[in-house]
Parts: C-alpha cells; structure tokens; sequence
C-alpha cells in the first residue's frame, strides 16, 4: 500500500455506499438551455442501467434514488426487478411538490386543506412505492415559500407543515423512515418554509426517531460552515442523510468535491468523528447533482470517488495526536497535523486497493473503454430531459 491506510480505514472504505440519483442521468440544464446528449435515457430503467455502470466501476454505488412522478412506472416489482438484474437496488424515494399549479402557493403548508390533502396523498403514493421497491427512506425536499413580506403567515404555514408531516410520517412502517431536506431559497425568494438545519431539525424532531434531516451541501448561504451543522446533526443523532454536490454560487449541483475540495475533506472528518461511517451508521450518503454539460456516467464516476478520495484522506488524520496538540492549545501543530492528512495523495492507494478487490484501478479509463456509451449512443433515439434542471 503506498500510503498507510489501516485496516480499520480500509474497512471504513469496504463499507462506503453512496446513492447515485437517476436524475443525473438526464439531461439537464439550466432556465436558459437543456443540452442534449447521445444515449440519454428514455424511461427508468434505461436510468437504472446507467446508474449501475457507476457501481460496476467502481464498487461504491449500490443503489439508485427514484423520484416521483419522473421515475413513475406501471409495474415496480419489475423496475426493483430489472435494477437487481443489474447489481443495484432501488433506494431513495424523492417525492416532487414543485410542478404542479396548485402548488403554487404551497403544498404541504398550503392554506387550502384540499391541497394539502393532495400533496399529503402524494406522499402516501411515495411511500406505497417504497413498499415495492424495498426502499428505506422517503426524502422530502419542499419549495414551498414566499417572494414578498406579508405575502405569507410565516407562522401559520409551519404549524401547517407539521400537521401535514405528522399524517405522512404516521403512514410509515417497518424501518422506513422520513427525511426532510432543507435549502436556504429558491425557488421561493424571501421566505422558505424550511430554510435550514434548525427548521429541519425542529420538524423533524416533533415527529419521532425516524424522522431525520437531509443535508445538501450546496443548500447553504456563501461562507456557511457546513462541517459544524454536520458535526451538530450527528451529535443530536438526527443527520439521515446527504445531498453531495458541490457549488461556486448558488444550488449549483455540480460534481461534489469539484469546487471545494477541502470542503468536503472537512464535511467528511466530522462525519467519521461523528461515527457517520460506523458499521450501524443510520447517515444515508447521496449524490444530488445534474451534468449540464459533462458526460453523465463518467460524471457520476468522478463523483464517487471524489467522495471516496476525500474520505480516505480523512482517515489519514492522525486522531490521537490531533487531540493530544488540541489539548495542548497547540494551534498551528493541530493544524498541520489535520493538513498533513488533507495533502497526502491517496490515489495509487486506491487504486491498488480496488485492483486487490477486482475492480478496475481506474474506473474512468475502464468506462470510457467499456464502449457502452457508443452502444446507448447507437441504441436509443428520443431520449428526453429527465429533470427539471435545479
Ligand atoms: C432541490 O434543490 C433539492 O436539492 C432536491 O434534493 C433535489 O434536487 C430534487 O428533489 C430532485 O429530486
Ligand atoms: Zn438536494
Ligand atoms: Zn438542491
């Protein structure tokens, strides 16, 4: 091994999983123009193919989040069938109140009771698919808002939210469980309804143990220390899961660890010291991103092991001595010490270490040689935009 990554940092990394999300493998865009590429998808399963080119490179993406009604099949047994076929497993429920007229005004916090009730039912179809799919969490992720002060009871629609995600949340069973993301605006402008982990967590917290926040990193205003609202979560036992991606602006939604990597090597030390990489770990980690104008599956690649790469540097954080200088009010010694690890290349580690477990040393190479975009470039003609772009 060219760089010394314990046998407890390799079993942390023998047990990474990261959900890939089937709308990443649309084509996506902006409100300016959607791009269209050879090969996109043109039904679910086509996704789930894509999706598991991902974990058939690189051994860290064993599941594929739906969302609902983009991903709306007749027959889920067979789409839950078909993934399985492909070495993945459904996983993530996304449900969508954003694109429909009656939500103009809000969905779950809606004044008008009637569409609350269709927006609460919207869930229960959401967890019903569950059901079919074998999938642990719903994920909620809500647009709801105002653009202009007065438009709204700011308090009214919370106490309407918490209602409507009681009903939701009592529909659940087994070990299904509910996660509610939060994001700072848009599309809403002045106010969101949950615009951050406090909200989320205050929500969730009425709810019951299996009601968890969502964490997007690209949901937070410039300057955010996203790190210490991961390391907060997961000291209150409610972080459920992860949206990675990485952003320069606003909700960017691109390649996580592209932008800030450092970032993200931050975000995943207070993971590990938080135990989010434990064996009974209940933090669910997801790509939530769109490949505007990259290629998709390599896009996803890249993503994964972004994710692994920084978590193996993390690992590399030599812990006892970290503590030891902390103690110490050894400033710059502590520092160096969490910027040592930061800075050691792990790469031919990795690659040796996939090499050793029969994946390719090199997945990006390894797809790109696969041919199997130039056969979904020649087999499918028609395929439209999966996502709506944010
Ligand atoms: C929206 O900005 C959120 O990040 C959502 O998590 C997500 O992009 C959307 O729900 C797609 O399902
Ligand atoms: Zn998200
Ligand atoms: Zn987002």
């Amino acid at each position: 091994m060219s760089t010394p990554l314990s046998p407890d940092s390799l079993a942390v990394l023998a047990r990474q999983a990261i959900e890939v999300p089937s709308w990443a493998y649309g084509n996506s865009g902006t409100r300016f123009k959607v791009f269209g590429t050879p090969g996109t998808p043109r039904d679910p399963f086509e996704k789930v193919a894509d999706a598991a080119q991902v974990h058939r490179y690189t051994g860290l993406a064993p599941a594929v989040a739906i969302h609902i009604p983009w991903d709306k099949v007749e027959d889920y047994d067979a789409l839950t069938g078909y993934a399985h076929d492909q070495g993945v497993a459904i996983g993530t429920v996304n449900s969508n109140t954003f694109q429909d007229d009656d939500y103009k005004f809000g969905a779950l916090t809606h004044e008008d009771a009637a569409i609350r009730r269709k927006a609460i039912d919207h869930h229960f179809e959401c967890i019903d698919i569950m059901g079919r799919t074998g999938s642990r969490d719903l994920k909620i992720w809500l647009a709801e808002g105002s653009n202009y002060p007065g438009q709204a009871d700011l308090r009214g629609r919370q106490d309407r939210l918490q209602e409507s995600l009681q009903e939701i949340y009592a529909r659940l069973s087994g070990d299904q469980r509910l996660v509610l993301e939060y994001k700072f605006f848009e599309p809403a402008f002045y106010h969101t309804d949950v615009p951050d982990w406090g909200t989320s967590y205050a929500q969730v917290s009425a709810l019951g143990e299996r009601a968890m926040v969502c964490l997007d990193t690209g949901h937070h205003a410039p300057g955010t220390n996203i790190e210490f609202i991961v390391m907060q979560l997961l000291r209150l036992g409610k972080l459920g899961s992860f949206d990675f991606n990485s952003r320069f602006y606003a909700d960017d939604d691109l390649i996580v660890g592209a932008a800030d990597p450092f970032q993200l090597f931050r975000i995943l030390f207070e993971v590990l010291r938080g135990g989010g990489l434990d064996e009974d770990s209940p933090v669910a980690f997801m790509l939530d991103q769109c490949h505007n104008v990259e290629d998709k599956i390599p896009g996803q690649i890249r993503s994964v092991l972004n994710v692994q790469e920084m978590t193996a540097r993390a690992l590399l954080v030599d812990r006892e001595a970290l503590a030891t200088a902390q103690r110490a009010g050894d400033v710059l010694g502590a520092n160096a010490i969490f910027m040592d690890a930061y800075q050691t290349d792990v790469r031919p580690a990795l690659a040796e270490w996939r090499a050793s477990r029969g994946l390719p040393e090199d997945p990006m190479a390894a797809y790109a040689a696969s041919g199997y975009f130039e056969k979904i470039s020649a087999e499918r003609v028609g395929g439209t935009q999966a996502s709506w772009g944010a």
